[in-house]
């Protein structure tokens, strides 16, 4: 009998990190949230080294390449896939069809509204562009490293403007920001997790992944992150996520 051929595992191409340094899972919410899920959900994967520049087939990361040679762009499609090929992936099942709609309007009101208030904060605040050009383009060869860098910032900045978060003045964004996290503070209350499942739910991992970036990414102005750290709720939630799931990026938070 032929040997049973080694089952190939999903590639997940998310930006690489530094474990032994890296206070955030990833510098990408998108990227912790693919990478979370699969760890959750129990799914075998692989980080591929990409190569510089590569990105996902729509220009965005993370995207993922499945056993069948398959390439998926978009973490939520990503994930729609994986729980449709396997139905033991839904991690959501769990919920009530009430719990479901929350869940649902919670994550596009993170990702839609929020993510965009860290990446004003990442990539158009003066202040904090040094950090963010050394954690992003730290790699990049030296010659390169300005122009490559340069670029990225300017697309970044143009997307904001579109998108119209890079419009407002910062009293703004940051009043956004609070908004969101007293709500989410409040739907959190006294729980372990959002809606007090055994198991993360999609919301809860699409919370860690924003939250993390606020609390522990290193921005020396980063307003949302100090009025996050007085979430006490928040904070415990964040920090038992990593702790399970993360724990060498966990530790590295209080070296
Ligand atoms: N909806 C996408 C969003 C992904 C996304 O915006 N990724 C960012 C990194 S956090 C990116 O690749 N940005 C590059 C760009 O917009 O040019 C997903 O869920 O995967």
């Amino acid at each position: 009998m032929a040997a049973k051929e080694e089952t190939k595992k999903l590639q997940l191409g998310v930006f690489a990190n530094d474990e032994e340094h890296d206070t955030v899972q990833n510098g990408s919410s998108f990227c912790t949230k693919l990478e979370l899920y699969c760890l959750v959900a129990g799914i075998p994967f692989e980080k591929p080294i990409l190569k510089a520049g590569e990105m996902g087939p729509r220009g965005k990361m993370p995207f993922a390449i499945f056993p069948s040679g398959e390439i998926v762009p978009d973490s939520a499609k990503i994930i729609e896939k994986l729980q449709g090929d396997d139905t033991s992936n839904n991690i959501d099942a769990q919920l009530t069809p009430d719990q479901l709609v929350i869940s649902r309007l919670l994550i596009t009101t993170l990702e839609e509204s929020l993510y965009f208030v860290l990446v004003y904060f990442a990539w158009q605040d003066e202040a904090n562009w040094p950090k963010t050009k050394a954690s992003f383009f730290g790699g990049v060869p030296w010659f390169l490293r300005g122009t490559i860098s340069r670029g990225a910032r300017k697309s970044l900045v143009k997307a904001l403007h579109g998108q119209g978060m890079g419009r407002r003045p910062e009293e703004e964004i940051v009043s956004i920001a609070k908004q969101i996290i007293d709500d989410t503070s409040f739907l959190l209350g006294e729980r372990k997790n959002l809606f007090n499942t055994e198991k993360l739910t999609l919301a809860d991992i699409v919370l860690y992944s924003m939250l993390e970036q606020f609390a522990y990414k290193d921005l020396p102005n980063n307003p949302v992150g100090e009025y996050l750290k007085t979430k006490a709720n928040l904070m415990a939630f964040t920090d038992a996520v990593s702790s399970e799931y993360f724990p060498k990026i966990h530790a590295n938070r209080n070296k």
